[in-house]
């Protein structure tokens, strides 16, 4: 499903090429301060910007169209892109702040899997243990039967404070602060859980239902893009984490049963650049600007059309998330508010069958 690509072939390519205009660089200035390199933004497409002209003047860009009445919120759709819908500010400031917190807070939590499974195996609390300032610490001389995970390996690796990483260190294991563990959280699996390594669903693995909530909201935010009468079934969504310089390299999402069914992507924290291409890498991508609270859809033909993500903006200047600052203001927030003042969540939600 992901794959970075980077190898010679495939930097000759349009989609390649496109991936390398947006991505973070970095220039040393004569003072040898490090400067993101100035990047030529002119070519994306803002659809907030052709939403709020449409609202005033009533006019799209050739080939736009907002399709207004059918839905909650008015819906952009383009002619060169069939199955491709954009709903610019579908998600209320409220909503937003509730989902980034439940993709820090429960997303991750086991039998959810993350990218730190594969090394640290499954971990409980991450989020309160980066707010509590706590140490994962590998305890390779104690393990307790009842601990042991269900593919017989024992829980090796267990969140301490401060005070019982120091006698457990004794030991000679190894350990690792909960909040750097946060930063390098870059995916959580939630529903049916993917399996990276053979790019499919394993249904064997223990997984919780989608939660009510989500389900619900998704449903309805599928409803443009589902074939008439049809109603979307979330059952698998992968929750992506991005930090400043992160991206996602461009790919298709082909691992589920049914292509009329829409992909339903929510976009939460700082803003970021989307690159719609092709079936083929190509055809020349179309990149858009990605704001907190924008959903997607990709079904039918865009279903099979590489996309990814080359760029965040972390930096205050260009990550527009003051509406979201005013939401996390209280003590309690605070951790929530640091992270995503640096930081994108993607949720994209899956029917598998
Ligand atoms: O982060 C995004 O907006 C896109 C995510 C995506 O393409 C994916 O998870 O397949």
């Amino acid at each position: 499903m992901y794959g970075d690509g980077v190898n010679d072939d495939v930097d000759r390519t349009a989609f390649r090429r496109a991936e390398k205009k947006y991505k973070l660089y970095y220039d040393q200035n004569s003072r040898k301060k490090k400067q993101p390199r100035p990047v030529d933004l002119s070519e994306v497409v803002d659809f907030k910007l052709i939403l709020d002209t449409f609202n005033q003047i009533a006019e799209t860009p050739n080939g736009f169209h907002v399709l207004e009445g059918e839905f909650d919120c008015p819906v952009v759709r383009l002619d060169n892109r069939p199955g491709f819908y954009f709903i610019p500010g579908a998600l209320s400031v409220e909503q937003q702040c509730q989902w980034i917190k439940e993709s820090l807070m429960s997303f991750p939590q086991p039998p959810n899997r993350t990218n730190h499974n594969a090394h640290y195996g499954p971990i409980q609390d991450l989020f309160a243990s980066a707010r509590e300032e706590k140490i994962l610490v590998e305890d390779e001389h104690s393990p307790i039967e009842s601990e042991s995970l269900s593919n017989g390996q024992a829980q090796r690796w267990k969140f301490c404070d401060k005070m019982g990483s120091v006698s457990l260190k004794g030991y000679g294991g190894n350990s690792i602060l909960a909040s750097a563990l946060l930063r390098k959280l870059r995916w959580s699996t939630l529903g049916l859980q993917f399996d990276w390594s053979k790019r499919n669903y394993d249904v064997s693995l223990p997984h919780n239902k989608i939660p009510a909530e989500l389900c619900q909201l998704v449903k309805k935010l599928a409803v443009p893009a589902m074939p008439s009468g049809d109603v979307f079934k979330p059952e698998a969504a992968i929750v992506n984490y991005f930090a400043s310089g992160d991206s996602l390299g461009g790919h298709l999402d082909d691992m589920e049963l049914d292509w009329t069914k829409p992909i339903v992507s929510m976009s939460l924290g700082c803003k970021a650049i989307f690159l719609l291409g092709g079936k083929s890498r190509d055809d020349e991508p179309l990149a858009m600007f990605l704001r907190s609270g924008d959903v997607v859809l990709m079904a039918g033909e865009a279903r099979e059309c590489f996309h990814g993500v080359p760029r965040i903006f972390a930096d205050r200047e260009h990550s527009e998330i003051a509406s979201l600052e005013k939401h996390l203001s209280t003590e309690y927030d605070r951790c929530v508010l640091d992270y995503i003042t640096s930081s994108r969540i993607n949720i994209n939600i899956r029917q598998v069958y």
